[in-house]
């Protein structure tokens, strides 16, 4: 069997990265809107996207798993660093490993909320309303451990350093979290730090660093958000 370690197969780990070369075809994705209906799309688009909201009280509602696959094919469309997709995205359900997951980040929690976190943290982290109690993480059904591949191991050990690792599995992560919000699921991006828990508990490679954890699933009933503001196009974009 093919084990996927890094972005090659192993078939191909022999000191040379020889990848499969299909040629070209024609451009069919593309649509050409009209300028009104592309107004239109892009106002619908804007408009269900200012609805996510990160939360962090689930409903332990089980997710349809297709779902869930569908989301992260779509994540898998995203462009990549030479489309070598360097990422591995692990979907927890198992209650156990939800289990120890939680133990472990709490554990790194208590020891940034206590010691790590500067004054500074502290202050921009108040609005939020969090500390180190992390029950979402046994509570929601999927727990999302997103791994980024950042080398793939050569025959006699040389590396090959993937180009771009952890921008494409952060562009990849973005449209995850777009198409599970899309398909009517909430979600936490969770950077519990360190987490090299995360491989341990996983068994994944040493060419894979953790990433995120994506906690995924049905907001409680009673979920509240905090009001926050969003920054202004002229505060995030500059038109020249
Ligand atoms: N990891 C901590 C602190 C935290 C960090 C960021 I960046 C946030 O956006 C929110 C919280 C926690 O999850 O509580």
């Amino acid at each position: 069997m093919a084990v996927q370690y890094g972005a090659f197969s192993n078939e191909r780990l022999t000191g040379r990265l020889v990848m499969a070369n299909a040629g070209f075809a024609p451009l069919e994705g593309c649509r050409g809107y009209q300028v009104t209906e592309m107004l239109r799309r892009s106002e619908a688009f804007l408009e269900e996207l200012e609805r996510r909201r990160s939360v962090r009280k689930f409903s332990d509602r089980p997710v349809p798993q297709k779902v869930v696959e569908n989301c992260l094919r779509a994540a898998a469309t995203a462009p990549s660093g030479a489309n070598l997709q360097p990422y591995h995205f692990v979907v927890v359900t198992d209650p156990q490993t939800k289990h120890e997951i939680r133990l472990a980040a709490e554990a790194e929690e208590r020891e940034f909320y206590a010691r790590r976190a500067t004054p500074e943290w502290l202050e921009r982290l108040a609005p939020l309303g969090t500390d180190a109690h992390k029950p979402f993480l046994e509570i929601a059904p999927v727990l999302i451990a997103i791994f980024v591949q950042r080398y793939t191991l050569l025959a006699g050990g040389r590396r090959f350093v993937h180009p771009y690792a952890a921008e494409s599995t952060g562009i990849a992560t973005g449209v995850l979290i777009t198409a599970l919000h899309h398909a009517g699921l909430a979600t936490l991006p969770h950077t519990p730090s360190p987490m090299g828990f995360l491989s341990r508990i996983l068994h994944r490679p040493a060419n894979e660093r953790p990433f995120l954890l994506l906690v995924t699933g049905y907001p409680a009933e009673d979920t509240v958000v905090p009001v926050l503001e969003r920054k202004s196009l002229t505060q995030i974009a500059t038109f020249v």
